[in-house]
């Protein structure tokens, strides 16, 4: 049996962390589509997503990319968010958009370039200290093209040297997520490319070391909420990159290519405690939203990640629990099956106007005339976000 009310109240809790990149002028690497009244800074972004928290109710918090969103002074962008309901979320470290990463950044053969990434990676902290900010999350897109470029055993030495640096300035309450992907840019090897060694790095630095599953970052067929299963029950899954994908890291929204497949993510989060009161896993969206409009995409994002949890908190685990001891394949999947075609709109619909908000975010988007206002207003100067 289902207890409703329970799941209502996880519904309630939960949180999902929007990224302040998606919110700006974004693209591939054949064109970058300017839309009309993108954020021109780091607090416009803010302001979207405020607007964003105050339509769905489970965005409260918005992650940072340094040097993207650059500002003065941290505190005051704390202060800036908190008078708009938001918090500041998860720090992303760049390393990757500079000359001198050509040949990787804290796996670089050069030790100058070296001490360069690491200095970066140590100011994040300092910023997440301003901010207040609990997660640094740390992608390298080091790596080699061509077979015999670098030694990839002292790659890894490399990399291990620098973690250690960092893991050592963290505070007492702050982690590291460290991201893996399996190509891209580099295309021969990768340092970070897969789960397991991102899980071998974090067990040798300490228990504030945890992995960050993107979505998007998986050759083709993997099973992800296998991995899911795997982290949680090691407890070191520390944050989700939620996006979705049809070929490679696509950062298409979440949800929107293979909805079944985050169910099966989020039945893996549910059966590993990840929705309980107290659990630490960061869901953060990480996208792109070149063609489409960007506010509401982030909506219809968060929304996806409710309705893909709502289904997976429906799934009758006693009766699937007795279907799997008996062995009844066919019941047990049945009890999965029926979850994931239950139609949970009209819950969320409920678990909503509960808290005051309207039933359908993007229609009240659309209503509240703020994309004409934006459109007005956002005029001149330079449009920022990614690739600006
Ligand atoms: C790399 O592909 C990645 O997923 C990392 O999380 C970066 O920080 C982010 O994309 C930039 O969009
Ligand atoms: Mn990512
Ligand atoms: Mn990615």
């Amino acid at each position: 049996m289902t207890d409703h009310a329970a799941v209502k109240a996880a519904l309630t809790r939960q949180a999902i962390e929007t990224p302040s990149w998606a919110y700006g002028n974004s693209g591939t690497r054949f064109k970058v589509f300017a839309q009309p009244g993108v954020p021109r800074t780091t607090r416009e972004k803010l302001d979207d997503a405020a607007t964003v928290h105050q339509l769905t109710g489970a965005a409260p918090t918005v992650a940072l990319h340094i040097p993207w969103d650059k500002v003065d002074d941290y505190t005051a962008l704390a202060k800036y968010a908190e008078e708009r309901g938001l918090r500041l979320g998860a720090i992303n470290a760049n390393v990757f958009q500079d000359d001198d990463y050509k040949l990787g950044s804290v796996t670089n053969p050069d030790p100058g370039v070296r001490r360069k990434a690491l200095a970066h990676l140590l100011d994040c902290v300092d910023i997440m200290d301003a901010t207040g900010s609990r997660d640094l999350k740390l992608w390298f897109s080091d790596g080699t093209n061509y077979p015999g470029q670098d030694d990839i055993r002292a790659r890894q030495d490399r990399l291990a040297e620098a973690l250690h640096a960092v893991y050592d300035r963290l505070g007492d309450d702050q982690r590291m997520v460290l991201e893996y992907k399996l190509f891209e840019p580099a295309f021969y090897t990768t340092d970070v490319p897969d789960w397991g060694t991102s899980y071998a790095h974090c067990l040798k630095l300490g228990d504030k070391a945890r992995v960050c599953v993107d979505t998007g970052h998986h050759a083709p067929g993997t099973n992800i909420e296998f991995i899911v299963a795997f982290l949680l029950r090691e407890n070191r899954l520390g944050a989700f990159d939620f996006n979705s994908r049809f070929y490679a890291d696509d950062d298409l929204m979440v949800g929107a290519a293979d909805p079944f497949q985050l169910f099966r993510i989020m039945y893996e989060v549910r059966r590993g405690g990840g929705f309980d009161d107290g659990s630490d896993i960061a869901f953060m969206l990480d996208q792109c939203h070149n063609i489409e409009a960007k506010i509401p995409a982030i909506i219809r994002s968060v929304m996806n990640v409710q309705e893909a949890t709502a289904k997976a908190l429906l799934v009758d685990r006693d009766a699937l629990a007795a279907a799997q001891r008996s062995g009844d394949v066919l019941e047990a999947n049945a009890v999965l099956m029926d979850a994931y075609n239950t139609d949970v709109r009209p819950l969320l619909a409920e678990v909503r106007e509960e808290q005051g908000i309207a039933p359908d975010p993007v229609a009240a988007y659309r209503a509240s005339g703020r994309q004409e206002r934006i459109v007005a207003e956002r005029v001149g100067g330079e449009q920022a976000g990614w690739g600006a």
